[in-house]
């Protein structure tokens, strides 16, 4: 998601992304559509294996990421996703391996491969998460305490990255409106703000000369976005917890809004009356803006927004689909934009 070239950025840094696709394909054509088959292709045939009886667990073989012991109970019991929409899509599911190893995280890299390849140090446990603003419970908790009251669920969704690829990940996780309630908002709170985690130390892509975001990465939503029952804290795909690339432990889900403004690796959530910085926006105003809905009606400056690449791309299939308005979630969530231009409010 390159904004202008910055001066600062040598050409070789970047890697032009038809020769990382030409390459993964040459790497990847044939094992991945056996695996997307047997992964999540059978969306109907409930799956046996004492994980609550998933509609995706990660296939067999893959190493997994490593998590203190209590996750292990949280995951013992999850609700598997429903046969209808929207928490659920008979889309073939993208391939686990799609899904952990092309990703965008800029704090390890800038590159698809970065993140799996580059977070090999990073910790994601233990964890706390700073809870700030307009709210009755204010305060720093680990992650366990604000995961305790929360069952886990299978939700099976859509993600459109503003680049105009796309994918359909298993997340396992929570509605975000059942975080927001547990501490309790004033009448003040307009909007939710997302802080990522700042660790130079295991995260190379904050140390590169390269960079080009102002860490923290934020993102922001307004509070009825917030509450939608489409808007998730995942803390899992694939039936398992988060890996470091995905953004572990703990990231948000929006699947009606460009994927940027799905903030990984959440350590803090600020409640405010007033719309907060998002760091796409400030970097490129023009071209990201604060709702990021996926409309293919509003394109970018710089590239068309009514067809995406659904991955993953293989010899035997290049699908370009049509994209479509608000990913496909407009039945949940057109009304929350009821009346507003949404050329002028991108
Ligand atoms: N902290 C942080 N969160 C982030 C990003 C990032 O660079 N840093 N990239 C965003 C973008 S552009 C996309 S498309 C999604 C990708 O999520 P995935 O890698 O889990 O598919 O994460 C979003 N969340
Ligand atoms: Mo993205």
């Amino acid at each position: 998601m390159l904004i202008k070239k910055p001066s600062d950025i040598k050409p070789s840094e970047i890697t032009p992304e038809s020769v990382y696709r030409s390459r993964r394909q040459f790497l990847n054509d044939g094992s991945k559509l056996l695996l997307g088959a047997a992964a999540g292709a059978m969306p109907g045939i409930a799956n046996a294996q004492n994980r609550g009886g998933l509609k995706a667990p990660a296939p067999a073989g893959v190493p997994r990421p490593e998590a203190a012991s209590w996750w292990a109970d949280k995951f013992a019991d999850i609700k598997p996703a429903p046969d209808a929409e929207p928490y659920f899509t008979g889309e073939i599911i993208t391939p686990y391996e799609d899904v952990t190893r092309y990703n965008n995280f800029y704090e390890f890299g800038m590159d698809k491969s970065d993140p799996s390849s580059n977070s090999g140090e990073y910790k994601a446990d233990p964890w706390s998460v700073e809870i700030a603003g307009e709210v009755a419970r204010p305060g720093n908790y680990n992650l366990e305490d604000i995961l305790k009251p929360h069952a886990l669920e299978e939700r099976i969704y859509r993600l459109r990255c503003v680049e105009a690829w796309s994918m359909v990940i298993p997340w396992i996780g929570f509605p975000l409106a059942d975080l927001i309630k547990q501490f309790e908002p004033t009448s003040k709170a307009k909007y939710v703000e997302f802080e990522t985690l700042v660790d130079p130390d295991t995260m190379p892509g904050i140390r590169s000369r390269f960079a080009i975001v102002k860490w923290p990465y934020r993102e922001g939503l307004r509070m009825d976005e917030a509450m939608n029952p489409l808007t998730f804290m995942a803390v899992g795909l694939y039936g398992d917890v988060l890996p470091a690339q995905n953004g572990a432990p703990m990231r948000l889900v929006v699947p009606w809004k460009y994927g940027f403004k799905s903030i990984k690796s959440i350590v803090k959530i600020n409640f405010r009356e007033t719309m907060p910085n998002t760091t796409w926006n400030d970097l490129q105003a023009q071209e990201y803006g604060f709702f990021a809905n996926v409309n293919p009606a509003v394109h970018h400056p710089r590239w068309r927004q009514d067809t995406e690449r659904r991955l993953p791309q293989t010899l035997f299939s290049r699908s370009r689909i049509d994209t479509r308005l608000f990913n496909g979630y407009a039945d949940q969530v057109a009304s929350l934009y009821q009346g507003m231009d949404l050329a002028r409010y991108y």
